[in-house]
Protein backbone atom coordinates (compact mmCIF):
# COMPACT_ATOMS: atom_id res chain seq x y z
CA UNK A 1 0.00 0.00 0.00
CA UNK A 2 1.33 3.55 -0.91
CA UNK A 3 0.52 6.33 1.03
CA UNK A 4 1.17 10.25 0.45
CA UNK A 5 1.60 12.88 3.23
CA UNK A 6 1.89 16.57 2.48
CA UNK A 7 1.23 19.32 4.64
CA UNK A 8 0.41 23.14 5.07
CA UNK A 9 -0.94 24.22 1.91
CA UNK A 10 -2.33 27.56 3.02
CA UNK A 11 -4.97 28.30 0.37
CA UNK A 12 -5.79 31.62 -0.21
CA UNK A 13 -2.29 32.99 1.01
CA UNK A 14 -0.89 36.05 -0.57
CA UNK A 15 2.60 37.65 -0.50
CA UNK A 16 2.03 40.96 0.07
CA UNK A 17 -0.89 41.49 -2.03
CA UNK A 18 -0.10 38.99 -4.21
CA UNK A 19 -2.03 35.97 -4.68
CA UNK A 20 -0.93 32.38 -4.90
CA UNK A 21 -3.59 30.55 -6.39
CA UNK A 22 -1.86 29.68 -9.90
CA UNK A 23 1.17 28.46 -8.04
CA UNK A 24 -1.66 26.24 -5.86
CA UNK A 25 -3.41 25.13 -9.06
CA UNK A 26 -0.04 24.30 -10.56
CA UNK A 27 0.48 22.10 -7.65
CA UNK A 28 -2.73 20.69 -7.25
CA UNK A 29 -2.46 19.51 -11.02
CA UNK A 30 1.07 17.84 -10.29
CA UNK A 31 -0.24 16.32 -7.35
CA UNK A 32 -3.30 14.26 -8.82
CA UNK A 33 -0.95 13.14 -11.86
CA UNK A 34 1.38 11.90 -8.81
CA UNK A 35 -1.19 9.92 -7.47
CA UNK A 36 -2.17 8.75 -9.92
CA UNK A 37 0.95 7.66 -12.00
CA UNK A 38 2.45 6.21 -8.77
CA UNK A 39 -0.64 4.63 -7.15
CA UNK A 40 -1.20 6.00 -4.07
CA UNK A 41 -4.43 4.22 -2.15
CA UNK A 42 -4.27 7.23 0.31
CA UNK A 43 -3.28 10.80 0.82
CA UNK A 44 -2.97 12.02 4.05
CA UNK A 45 -3.15 15.96 4.72
CA UNK A 46 -1.77 16.99 7.64
CA UNK A 47 -3.31 20.76 8.41
CA UNK A 48 -2.99 24.34 7.55
CA UNK A 49 -5.49 23.82 4.15
CA UNK A 50 -6.61 27.18 4.52
CA UNK A 51 -4.42 30.26 5.36
CA UNK A 52 -6.51 31.75 7.34
CA UNK A 53 -9.72 30.77 9.84
CA UNK A 54 -12.11 32.65 6.65
CA UNK A 55 -10.92 32.04 3.59
CA UNK A 56 -11.80 33.93 0.74
CA UNK A 57 -13.82 32.13 -2.16
CA UNK A 58 -11.49 31.48 -4.80
CA UNK A 59 -9.65 28.97 -1.89
CA UNK A 60 -12.82 27.34 -1.33
CA UNK A 61 -13.04 26.74 -4.82
CA UNK A 62 -9.52 25.70 -5.43
CA UNK A 63 -9.93 23.07 -2.42
CA UNK A 64 -13.30 21.36 -3.27
CA UNK A 65 -13.04 21.75 -7.24
CA UNK A 66 -9.79 19.88 -6.77
CA UNK A 67 -11.13 17.10 -4.64
CA UNK A 68 -13.78 16.62 -6.92
CA UNK A 69 -11.84 16.05 -9.67
CA UNK A 70 -8.79 13.64 -7.88
CA UNK A 71 -12.48 11.76 -6.56
CA UNK A 72 -13.78 11.46 -10.09
CA UNK A 73 -10.29 10.76 -11.25
CA UNK A 74 -9.10 8.09 -8.99
CA UNK A 75 -11.76 5.85 -7.63
CA UNK A 76 -10.19 3.93 -5.02
CA UNK A 77 -8.17 6.97 -3.18
CA UNK A 78 -8.70 7.53 0.38
CA UNK A 79 -8.06 11.02 1.45
CA UNK A 80 -7.26 11.91 5.23
CA UNK A 81 -8.17 15.48 6.27
CA UNK A 82 -6.84 17.28 9.79
CA UNK A 83 -7.20 20.76 10.93
CA UNK A 84 -4.57 22.85 11.39
CA UNK A 85 -3.61 26.11 13.65
CA UNK A 86 -4.52 28.52 10.67
CA UNK A 87 -8.16 26.02 9.98
CA UNK A 88 -11.37 26.82 11.55
CA UNK A 89 -11.83 23.40 12.66
CA UNK A 90 -15.90 23.93 12.13
CA UNK A 91 -15.81 24.91 8.55
CA UNK A 92 -13.14 21.74 7.90
CA UNK A 93 -15.89 19.82 9.59
CA UNK A 94 -19.03 21.52 8.11
CA UNK A 95 -19.25 19.20 5.42
CA UNK A 96 -17.67 16.33 6.46
CA UNK A 97 -20.77 13.62 6.59
CA UNK A 98 -21.12 14.55 3.05
CA UNK A 99 -17.55 14.43 2.00
CA UNK A 100 -17.45 10.61 3.96
CA UNK A 101 -19.56 9.18 0.96
CA UNK A 102 -16.86 10.30 -1.26
CA UNK A 103 -13.54 8.34 0.78
CA UNK A 104 -12.82 12.01 2.21
CA UNK A 105 -12.82 11.90 6.10
CA UNK A 106 -12.02 15.12 7.78
CA UNK A 107 -10.83 15.95 11.15
CA UNK A 108 -11.02 19.39 11.80
CA UNK A 109 -10.80 19.39 15.61
CA UNK A 110 -11.13 17.03 17.98
CA UNK A 111 -14.35 16.65 19.29
CA UNK A 112 -15.32 16.78 23.07
CA UNK A 113 -18.08 14.30 25.27
CA UNK A 114 -20.44 15.92 27.50
CA UNK A 115 -17.48 15.22 30.82
CA UNK A 116 -14.87 17.25 28.59
CA UNK A 117 -12.88 14.09 27.29
CA UNK A 118 -11.65 13.76 24.00
CA UNK A 119 -13.66 11.64 21.50
CA UNK A 120 -11.34 9.53 20.24
CA UNK A 121 -13.67 7.21 17.88
CA UNK A 122 -14.23 9.36 14.81
CA UNK A 123 -10.21 9.63 14.45
CA UNK A 124 -9.72 6.23 13.83
CA UNK A 125 -9.93 5.47 9.77
CA UNK A 126 -9.15 2.44 7.92
CA UNK A 127 -6.91 2.84 5.10
CA UNK A 128 -7.57 -0.35 2.28
CA UNK A 129 -5.92 -1.60 -0.75
CA UNK A 130 -7.22 -2.16 -3.71
CA UNK A 131 -8.23 -5.71 -2.91
CA UNK A 132 -10.41 -4.03 -0.12
CA UNK A 133 -7.63 -5.56 2.98
CA UNK A 134 -7.29 -2.86 5.76
CA UNK A 135 -3.43 -2.50 5.43
CA UNK A 136 -3.38 0.22 7.24
CA UNK A 137 -5.04 2.56 10.14
CA UNK A 138 -4.47 5.99 10.99
CA UNK A 139 -5.58 8.02 13.94
CA UNK A 140 -6.32 11.50 12.20
CA UNK A 141 -5.75 14.07 15.45
CA UNK A 142 -6.14 17.51 14.80
CA UNK A 143 -4.27 20.06 15.97
CA UNK A 144 -5.02 20.09 19.37
CA UNK A 145 -6.10 23.85 20.36
CA UNK A 146 -5.15 24.94 23.63
CA UNK A 147 -4.67 21.29 24.99
CA UNK A 148 -1.87 21.15 27.55
CA UNK A 149 1.27 18.68 27.83
CA UNK A 150 -0.44 15.67 29.36
CA UNK A 151 -3.64 16.07 27.19
CA UNK A 152 -1.64 15.28 24.34
CA UNK A 153 -0.21 12.63 25.52
CA UNK A 154 -3.32 11.21 26.69
CA UNK A 155 -4.72 11.72 23.06
CA UNK A 156 -1.56 9.92 21.78
CA UNK A 157 -2.21 7.17 23.91
CA UNK A 158 -5.60 6.82 23.86
CA UNK A 159 -5.50 6.68 19.90
CA UNK A 160 -2.77 4.54 19.59
CA UNK A 161 -5.28 2.03 21.36
CA UNK A 162 -7.93 2.78 19.58
CA UNK A 163 -6.01 1.58 16.41
CA UNK A 164 -4.60 -1.69 17.82
CA UNK A 165 -8.42 -2.17 18.78
CA UNK A 166 -9.22 -2.47 15.39
CA UNK A 167 -6.38 -2.70 12.92
CA UNK A 168 -5.83 -6.47 11.44
CA UNK A 169 -2.41 -7.77 13.28
CA UNK A 170 -0.45 -7.34 10.07
CA UNK A 171 -1.47 -3.47 9.45
CA UNK A 172 0.60 -0.38 9.93
CA UNK A 173 -0.44 2.14 12.63
CA UNK A 174 -0.36 5.98 11.28
CA UNK A 175 -0.71 8.86 13.82
CA UNK A 176 -1.32 12.32 12.33
CA UNK A 177 -0.23 15.35 14.12
CA UNK A 178 -0.24 19.48 13.79
CA UNK A 179 1.93 20.63 16.46
CA UNK A 180 6.08 21.33 16.86
CA UNK A 181 7.49 17.79 18.21
CA UNK A 182 10.54 17.83 20.12
CA UNK A 183 13.43 15.61 18.77
CA UNK A 184 16.99 14.71 19.22
CA UNK A 185 17.24 17.14 15.97
CA UNK A 186 17.54 20.62 16.16
CA UNK A 187 14.29 21.89 13.88
CA UNK A 188 13.85 24.46 11.61
CA UNK A 189 11.65 27.01 12.06
CA UNK A 190 10.03 29.92 9.75
CA UNK A 191 9.22 32.82 11.78
CA UNK A 192 7.11 34.86 9.39
CA UNK A 193 4.52 31.50 7.70
CA UNK A 194 4.48 29.47 11.17
CA UNK A 195 2.66 31.81 13.77
CA UNK A 196 3.72 30.42 17.22
CA UNK A 197 0.45 28.44 18.79
CA UNK A 198 -1.13 29.79 21.42
CA UNK A 199 -1.54 27.29 24.38
CA UNK A 200 0.83 25.06 25.55
CA UNK A 201 0.89 23.07 22.56
CA UNK A 202 4.47 23.90 21.43
CA UNK A 203 7.40 21.12 21.37
CA UNK A 204 5.89 17.90 22.36
CA UNK A 205 8.37 15.49 23.15
CA UNK A 206 8.40 12.47 20.75
CA UNK A 207 7.76 10.25 23.19
CA UNK A 208 3.73 10.92 23.31
CA UNK A 209 3.80 8.75 20.15
CA UNK A 210 3.36 4.79 20.99
CA UNK A 211 6.44 2.52 19.99
CA UNK A 212 4.30 0.27 17.86
CA UNK A 213 3.25 3.74 15.43
CA UNK A 214 5.24 2.56 12.01
CA UNK A 215 4.72 6.66 10.70
CA UNK A 216 3.93 10.03 12.21
CA UNK A 217 2.73 12.47 9.60
CA UNK A 218 3.25 16.06 11.36
CA UNK A 219 2.29 19.19 10.33
CA UNK A 220 3.45 22.53 10.88
CA UNK A 221 6.85 23.44 10.28
CA UNK A 222 7.01 24.69 6.55
CA UNK A 223 10.85 23.13 6.06
CA UNK A 224 10.98 19.15 5.71
CA UNK A 225 12.23 17.60 8.64
CA UNK A 226 12.50 14.80 10.15
CA UNK A 227 12.57 14.80 13.98
CA UNK A 228 12.56 11.61 14.44
CA UNK A 229 13.32 8.18 12.84
CA UNK A 230 9.48 7.54 12.06
CA UNK A 231 8.65 10.88 12.62
CA UNK A 232 8.16 13.36 9.43
CA UNK A 233 7.30 16.76 8.42
CA UNK A 234 6.09 16.71 4.81
CA UNK A 235 6.46 20.53 5.20
CA UNK A 236 4.83 23.30 2.89
CA UNK A 237 4.74 22.73 -1.38
CA UNK A 238 5.61 26.33 -1.73
CA UNK A 239 7.56 28.93 -0.03
CA UNK A 240 5.22 30.91 1.60
CA UNK A 241 7.67 34.05 2.10
CA UNK A 242 11.36 34.87 0.89
CA UNK A 243 12.33 33.25 4.15
CA UNK A 244 11.15 29.53 2.59
CA UNK A 245 13.05 30.21 -0.85
CA UNK A 246 16.14 28.58 -0.05
CA UNK A 247 15.50 24.86 0.20
CA UNK A 248 13.39 22.16 -2.02
CA UNK A 249 10.13 21.43 -0.59
CA UNK A 250 8.24 17.88 -0.83
CA UNK A 251 5.62 15.50 -0.58
CA UNK A 252 6.28 12.63 0.58
CA UNK A 253 5.82 8.80 0.02
CA UNK A 254 5.22 6.11 2.26
CA UNK A 255 4.97 2.76 1.37
CA UNK A 256 3.98 0.20 3.38
CA UNK A 257 5.27 -3.53 2.97
CA UNK A 258 4.20 -6.62 4.91
CA UNK A 259 7.41 -8.53 5.08
CA UNK A 260 5.98 -12.05 7.27
CA UNK A 261 3.87 -11.78 10.48
CA UNK A 262 3.85 -8.53 12.56
CA UNK A 263 3.58 -5.40 11.82
CA UNK A 264 4.67 -4.36 8.41
CA UNK A 265 7.58 -1.94 7.92
CA UNK A 266 7.27 1.36 5.91
CA UNK A 267 9.80 2.71 3.46
CA UNK A 268 9.41 6.64 3.17
CA UNK A 269 11.22 8.70 0.65
CA UNK A 270 10.60 12.27 -0.05
CA UNK A 271 9.31 13.38 -3.80
CA UNK A 272 10.17 17.19 -4.27
CA UNK A 273 7.58 19.68 -5.92
CA UNK A 274 8.28 21.62 -8.80
CA UNK A 275 8.65 25.85 -8.61
CA UNK A 276 6.80 27.36 -11.39
CA UNK A 277 7.18 30.63 -10.23
CA UNK A 278 10.64 31.40 -9.30
CA UNK A 279 11.32 33.22 -5.98
CA UNK A 280 14.25 35.43 -5.66
CA UNK A 281 16.37 37.38 -3.27
CA UNK A 282 18.65 39.93 -4.54
CA UNK A 283 21.69 39.67 -4.80
CA UNK A 284 21.51 36.92 -2.43
CA UNK A 285 19.76 36.13 0.56
CA UNK A 286 21.84 38.04 4.07
CA UNK A 287 23.62 39.96 1.12
CA UNK A 288 22.89 43.50 0.14
CA UNK A 289 23.95 45.54 -3.48
CA UNK A 290 24.26 49.30 -3.78
CA UNK A 291 21.21 51.24 -5.08
CA UNK A 292 23.30 52.06 -8.59
CA UNK A 293 23.60 48.07 -9.18
CA UNK A 294 20.09 47.83 -8.70
CA UNK A 295 19.06 50.30 -10.87
CA UNK A 296 20.94 48.79 -13.62
CA UNK A 297 20.02 45.20 -12.98
CA UNK A 298 16.04 46.51 -12.47
CA UNK A 299 16.74 48.66 -15.76
CA UNK A 300 18.14 45.77 -18.00
CA UNK A 301 15.10 43.79 -17.51
CA UNK A 302 13.12 43.10 -20.43
CA UNK A 303 9.93 43.91 -20.51
CA UNK A 304 6.62 41.73 -18.57
CA UNK A 305 5.92 38.55 -20.17
CA UNK A 306 2.18 38.03 -21.06
CA UNK A 307 1.20 35.64 -18.23
CA UNK A 308 1.43 37.78 -15.07
CA UNK A 309 0.83 34.43 -13.06
CA UNK A 310 4.29 33.28 -13.67
CA UNK A 311 6.39 36.58 -13.47
CA UNK A 312 9.03 36.14 -10.55
CA UNK A 313 8.83 36.84 -7.06
CA UNK A 314 11.41 39.25 -6.36
CA UNK A 315 13.17 40.95 -3.19
CA UNK A 316 15.80 43.24 -3.41
CA UNK A 317 18.18 44.43 -0.64
CA UNK A 318 20.13 47.49 -0.88
CA UNK A 319 23.00 48.28 1.01
CA UNK A 320 22.92 50.22 4.36
CA UNK A 321 22.73 54.15 2.97
CA UNK A 322 20.18 53.54 0.78
CA UNK A 323 17.07 55.98 1.23
CA UNK A 324 13.28 55.84 0.93
CA UNK A 325 13.49 57.56 -2.61
CA UNK A 326 15.72 54.80 -3.57
CA UNK A 327 13.39 52.18 -2.49
CA UNK A 328 10.62 54.63 -4.43
CA UNK A 329 12.93 54.26 -7.66
CA UNK A 330 13.05 51.08 -7.79
CA UNK A 331 9.90 50.40 -7.17
CA UNK A 332 8.88 52.87 -10.11
CA UNK A 333 11.45 51.48 -12.56
CA UNK A 334 10.22 47.89 -11.86
CA UNK A 335 6.66 48.78 -13.67
CA UNK A 336 6.44 46.74 -16.52
CA UNK A 337 9.14 44.89 -16.19
CA UNK A 338 9.60 41.26 -16.27
CA UNK A 339 9.38 41.07 -12.33
CA UNK A 340 7.09 41.45 -9.52
CA UNK A 341 9.29 43.50 -7.39
CA UNK A 342 7.95 42.99 -3.53
CA UNK A 343 9.90 44.25 -1.43
CA UNK A 344 13.05 46.56 -1.35
CA UNK A 345 14.68 46.56 2.06
CA UNK A 346 17.82 48.34 3.42
CA UNK A 347 20.51 46.63 4.65
CA UNK A 348 20.21 47.47 8.84
CA UNK A 349 23.22 44.85 9.58
CA UNK A 350 26.06 47.14 9.35
CA UNK A 351 27.19 49.73 12.44
CA UNK A 352 24.93 52.67 11.75
CA UNK A 353 26.52 56.58 11.33
CA UNK A 354 25.58 57.38 15.19
CA UNK A 355 28.05 54.71 16.31
CA UNK A 356 24.98 52.22 17.65
CA UNK A 357 25.14 49.03 17.47
CA UNK A 358 23.55 47.50 13.99
CA UNK A 359 19.61 46.11 14.73
CA UNK A 360 19.75 42.17 14.19
CA UNK A 361 17.47 40.14 12.74
CA UNK A 362 15.12 38.37 15.17
CA UNK A 363 15.92 35.20 12.91
CA UNK A 364 19.72 35.19 13.59
CA UNK A 365 19.26 35.67 17.39
CA UNK A 366 19.92 33.23 19.56
CA UNK A 367 20.05 32.64 23.73
CA UNK A 368 23.88 33.61 23.85
CA UNK A 369 23.78 36.34 22.01
CA UNK A 370 21.22 38.14 24.03
CA UNK A 371 23.27 36.95 27.12
CA UNK A 372 26.42 38.58 25.10
CA UNK A 373 24.61 42.09 24.67
CA UNK A 374 23.14 41.89 28.70
CA UNK A 375 26.21 41.43 29.81
CA UNK A 376 28.24 44.02 27.69
CA UNK A 377 25.34 46.63 28.80
CA UNK A 378 25.72 46.02 32.45
CA UNK A 379 29.62 45.62 32.40
CA UNK A 380 30.82 47.45 29.22
CA UNK A 381 34.58 47.27 30.24
CA UNK A 382 34.36 43.55 31.60
CA UNK A 383 34.46 40.14 29.05
CA UNK A 384 32.19 37.90 30.05
CA UNK A 385 34.29 35.53 32.61
CA UNK A 386 34.06 31.77 31.70
CA UNK A 387 32.23 30.91 34.92
CA UNK A 388 29.40 32.35 33.84
CA UNK A 389 29.35 31.56 30.52
CA UNK A 390 29.57 27.75 31.92
CA UNK A 391 27.01 28.71 34.27
CA UNK A 392 24.32 29.85 31.58
CA UNK A 393 25.37 26.51 29.56
CA UNK A 394 24.11 24.33 32.26
CA UNK A 395 21.06 26.12 32.72
CA UNK A 396 20.22 25.75 28.66
CA UNK A 397 20.87 21.85 28.83
CA UNK A 398 18.75 21.92 31.61
CA UNK A 399 16.04 23.50 30.09
CA UNK A 400 16.23 21.66 27.07
CA UNK A 401 16.12 18.00 29.45
CA UNK A 402 13.19 19.84 30.58
CA UNK A 403 11.33 20.18 27.35
CA UNK A 404 12.31 16.58 26.23
MN1 LIG B 1 0.42 25.47 11.19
Amino acid sequence: MRILHTSDWHLGTTLKDHPRDFEHERFLDWLTELLRVEEYDAILITGDIFDTANPPHRALTIWYRWLTSVVSLLPALQIVVIGGNHDSAARLDAPADLLRALRIHTVGGLARMDDGRPEIAPTVIPLKDRQGRVRAVVGAVPFLGAATGADVSEVYQRVGQALRDVAPGDAALVLTGHLCALGPRPSWRSRESERDIVGGVQDVPLAVFPEDVAYVALGHLHRPQEPGERVWYAGSPLPMSFTEQDYAHRVVRIDVEPAGPGRPAVHVAGVPVPRWVSMETWPARGRSMPVAEAVLRVSALPAARPDSNTLPLVQICLAAGATAVDKRTLDELAVGKDIRLLYVDIDTSAPRADGSAPRARLEQVTPLIVLQNAWQEAYPNDPMPPDVLAAFDEAVAAHHAELA
